[in-house]
C-alpha cells in the first residue's frame, strides 16, 4: 500500500527525533494525512502480513460498548492485555503471573476478569454511552435521514473521563460525509504508532465504514485518515526498513454479508477476505 510506505519514508526521512511517554525514543512529524479510495479493494497493509482477525474482533467490542478485554481474550485476540497486565502488575494481588497466565486467569474467572480486565471508559463506553449519549445510534441516523449535515460526529475524546482510562484514546474524532451517495469518512488520530498501531487503524476504519454503508444504504466513497503525533519507535526502524525494501501487493477484498442491516448484528462470520497475498510478517515490539 503505496499511501503507508509513503507515511513511514517520510517520517524516517523527515521525522524529528522525540522522546515519549514510554521512553523508547521515537521519530516523528506532526501532521500528516492519508487518503484511500476503498473502491480501489481493501487498504490491508501488504508489506507484512496483518493479523485481521484482531482487527474484526476489536471494531465488534467497540460496537457492542464493550470494555473489557475478557472479549478480546475469550476469542485469542491479544492487543489489548498489555495495559490491564501493567496495572494488574502493580498491584498488590499480583502473584508474579505472565501475561500468558494473567490472560488465562480472564478467562478463565469471571469475577477476576471484571475485577482486572477493564479499561475504563474507552471507545466503546464512549462510542455507546458519552454521557448518555448513543454516538453510534447518533450518526447512523443523520446519515439515514440528513445526510447533508455535516455535523456527523462521533468523539471518543471525553475530557472529564480521560483519567479514568487505562490509555487515552488515540482514535479521537471521525466524521461522516455524503456525497452522490457516497459515504466517506475521515478520522483524526492524535498519536499514531506508525508500525503496529496504524496498520490496524487504517483497516479498522476502512472496515467501520464499509458496515456503516451498508446499514444506511450508501456506496462507499474515501477514508481520510489524519494523524496528529505520527512516529516511528526507535525499535522499530529496522522492521520498517525492511517494508520499505518490498513493493507493495496487490490490495485484497473484503466482503461482507450483504442480509446484516443492522450494526448491531454483525458478527465475525459475516466477514471473509480475499485475495490478501501478504509479504511474511514482522515481529516488533508494542512500547508499553
Ligand atoms: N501502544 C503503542 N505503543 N502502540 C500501539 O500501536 C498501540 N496500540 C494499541 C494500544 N496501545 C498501543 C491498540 N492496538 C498491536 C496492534 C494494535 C494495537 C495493539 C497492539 C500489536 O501488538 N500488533 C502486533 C501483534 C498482533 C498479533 O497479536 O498477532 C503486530 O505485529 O501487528
Ligand atoms: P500515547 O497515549 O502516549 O500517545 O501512547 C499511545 C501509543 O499507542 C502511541 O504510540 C500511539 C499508539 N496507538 C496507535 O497507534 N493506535 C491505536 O489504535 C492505539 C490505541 C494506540
Amino acid at each position: 500500500m503505496k499511501q503507508y510506505l509513503d507515511l513511514a519514508r517520510y517520517i524516517m526521512e523527515h521525522g524529528t527525533e522525540k522522546m515519549d511517554r514510554t521512553l523508547t525514543g521515537t521519530k516523528s512529524v506532526f501532521g500528516y494525512q492519508m487518503r484511500f479510495d476503498l473502491n480501489e479493494g481493501f487498504p490491508l497493509v501488504t508489506t507484512k502480513k496483518i493479523f485481521l482477525k484482531g482487527i474484526i474482533h476489536e471494531l465488534l467490542w467497540f460496537i457492542k460498548g464493550d470494555t473489557n478485554i475478557k472479549y478480546l481474550v475469550d476469542n485469542h485476540v491479544g492487543i489489548w492485555t498489555d495495559w490491564p497486565y501493567k496495572t494488574y502488575k502493580n498491584s498488590a494481588d499480583y502473584q508474579g503471573e505472565s501475561m500468558e497466565e494473567f490472560a488465562e486467569k480472564i478467562r478463565q474467572d469471571a469475577s477476576f476478569a471484571q475485577k482486572w480486565g477493564d479499561l475504563g471508559p474507552v471507545y466503546g463506553s464512549q462510542w455507546r454511552n458519552f454521557n448518555g449519549v448513543d454516538q453510534l445510534k447518533y450518526v447512523i441516523d443523520l446519515i439515514k435521514y440528513q445526510p447533508d449535515s455535516r455535523r456527523i460526529v462521533l468523539s471518543a475524546w471525553n475530557p472529564a473521563e480521560i483519567d479514568k482510562m487505562t490509555l487515552p484514546p488515540c482514535h479521537t474524532l471521525i466524521q461522516f460525509y455524503v456525497v452522490n451517495n457516497k459515504l466517506s469518512l475521515q478520522l483524526y488520530q492524535r498519536s499514531g504508532d506508525v508500525f503496529l498501531g496504524i496498520p490496524f487503524n487504517i483497516a479498522s476504519y476502512a472496515l467501520f465504514l464499509m458496515m456503516i454503508a451498508q446499514v444506511t444504504g450508501k456506496e462507499v466513497g474515501e477514508f481520510v485518515h489524519t494523524i496528529g503525533d505520527a512516529h516511528i519507535y526507535s525499535n522499530h526502524y529496522e522492521q520498517i526498513n525492511l517494508q520499505l525494501e518490498r513493493t507493495p501487493r496487490k490490495l485484497p477484498k473484503l466482503k461482507i454479508n450483504p442480509l446484516i442491516k443492522n450494526i448491531e448484528d454483525f458478527k465475525f462470520e459475516d466477514f471473509e477476505l480475499v485475495d490478501y497475498n501478504p509479504y511474511p510478517g514482522i515481529k516488533g515490539k508494542v512500547a508499553v
